[in-house]
């Protein structure tokens, strides 16, 4: 077997849980909060260290209450979450030995990444945290004519380019610290290479090395090499040691999925915004409402994907009430039609006009979000589906009548059982 077969096989094996949990929590917090303004205030109004210290000093999370968060994201049908503990502007939501600038220094006085590990396991969630590559707080990281960069004139950089390998040695050690200190992680979601930063840039081989010791099972994002989900040899036959295990897509959701060079799928998370910000925007209330968060769910499912959905708490520790009614009726969904989610991917049966398939073994789902005018066609199936259930209340479908939409709201699901199963008649119309 070739080191890149090897390296496909381990990532199949690595990630069979998280294609099987499909619905996840990202958490995006920090210091930003504060400015309410989101995750990149820093940068898009050029604020100096000295302009952003005001935040550090008043950070007081009296609300955090990770308990409650976990029971939040539980109710919703998400299987695990990944929160920030470090984002760009360095900032440290964990008690590392490697920096001052960091949770327990400021008023809130704890390490919460920590107590977000211990009540997350304890509701029975997998757990990940991102980490930032990129850190505008750190003076070796470089500025000069970095275009992520842009407000800082690293004149150390500029003059011994080996400052950048203090940053490195930085950057390894605190992840040494989270995949070393907090027990068994199951992500890493680093972000994000950009251009030439990327690859050797990060010593991603030597990083991958530790990673690999320390916690062989934890899978990656492949954003150590390729940029959402393009780029980076996680579609190649020859994948680096740090291609990572899934492919990233960022606020889109790929129109065929996420595929190899050779068309077949491979694993991908499209991490999506319950409203435009990442973090936390007090004035950003374009909140999308469950029906679409259901859809992109369903629609990632559907082309073989995860969807890892994000919230932003404020600045003392709440998840907003836009996002937890939002995910109180997602949970209400889900606790219905989780079935048409969990451990299911792609059909085998070619896309309906009225809505999508998710397939699991010999279980179809249709989920059926277009008002149909008459019976719900279904094309290609005929002679292959027997009999239909509907999935909130397991009531039985005939095939042969008329089926409204107002029937099929989108949280209604008809779970077609393959002919070994039935024997049903099919639509008359088919
Ligand atoms: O710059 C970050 C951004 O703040 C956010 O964390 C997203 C989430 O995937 N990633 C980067 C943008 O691609």
């Amino acid at each position: 077997m070739s080191t890149g077969q090897q390296l496909i096989r381990e990532r199949t094996e690595r990630t069979e849980w998280f294609l099987k949990d499909r619905f996840g929590m990202f958490i995006h917090w920090g210091l930003y909060a504060i400015p309410a303004r989101g995750e990149w205030v820093r940068s898009t109004e050029q604020l100096s260290i000295e302009d952003y210290q005001p935040y550090f000093d008043e950070f007081d999370p009296v609300d955090y209450d990770p308990k409650a968060w976990a029971k939040a994201a539980k109710q919703a049908g998400m299987k695990y979450a990944v929160l920030t503990a470090k984002h760009h502007d360095g900032f440290c939501l964990f008690d590392s030995k490697l920096t001052e600038y960091k949770a327990t220094n400021t008023k809130a006085g704890r390490d919460l990444v920590s107590e977000f590990l211990e009540a997350f396991r304890a509701e029975g969630l997998k757990v990940g945290l991102y980490y930032s590559l990129i850190d505008w707080y750190h003076e070796d990281y470089p500025a000069y004519g970095d275009r992520i960069h842009p407000m800082r004139n690293n004149e150390a950089f500029k003059r011994d380019p080996a400052t950048f390998d203090r940053y490195l040695a930085y950057m390894h050690g605190q992840i040494r610290e989270l995949l070393t200190d907090y027990g068994k992680l199951d992500v890493m979601w680093f972000d994000f290479s950009y251009d030439d930063m990327r690859k050797d840039k990060w010593k991603s081989e030597e990083l991958m090395e530790m990673i690999r010791s320390l916690q062989p099972h934890i899978i990656i994002d492949n954003r150590l090499e390729g940029s959402g989900h393009q780029g980076g040899s996680i579609y190649t036959d020859n994948p680096t040691t740090y291609a990572g295990d899934f492919a990233s897509p960022e606020q889109i959701i790929p129109p065929g999925g996420v595929k190899d060079q050779h068309g077949n799928p491979i694993p991908w998370e499209a991490c999506i915004t319950l409203n435009n910000n990442w973090g936390y925007a007090a004035a950003d209330h374009t909140y999308k409402n469950a029906q679409t968060v259901i859809r992109k769910l369903v629609e990632c499912v559907s082309k073989n994907g995860n969807m890892l959905l994000n919230v932003g708490p404020d600045a003392k520790g709440a998840i907003p009430k836009e996002s937890l009614d939002i995910l109180q009726e997602v949970g209400e969904w889900m606790s219905r039609n989780g079935a048409s989610i969990y451990g299911c991917q792609a059909s085998e049966f070619p896309k309906p006009d009225w809505g999508r398939y998710t397939q699991s073994g010999n279980k179809l789902y249709a989920h059926v979000m277009e008002e149909s005018i008459g019976p719900i066609n279904l094309v290609g199936l005929a002679g292959k589906v027997k009999r239909a259930r509907l999935l909130a209340d397991g009531s039985e479908l005939f095939l042969t009548r008329p089926w409204s939409a107002e029937e099929f709201v989108a949280d209604a699901f008809v779970n077609f059982a393959r002919p070994e199963h039935f024997t049903f008649p099919l639509p008359d119309n088919r």
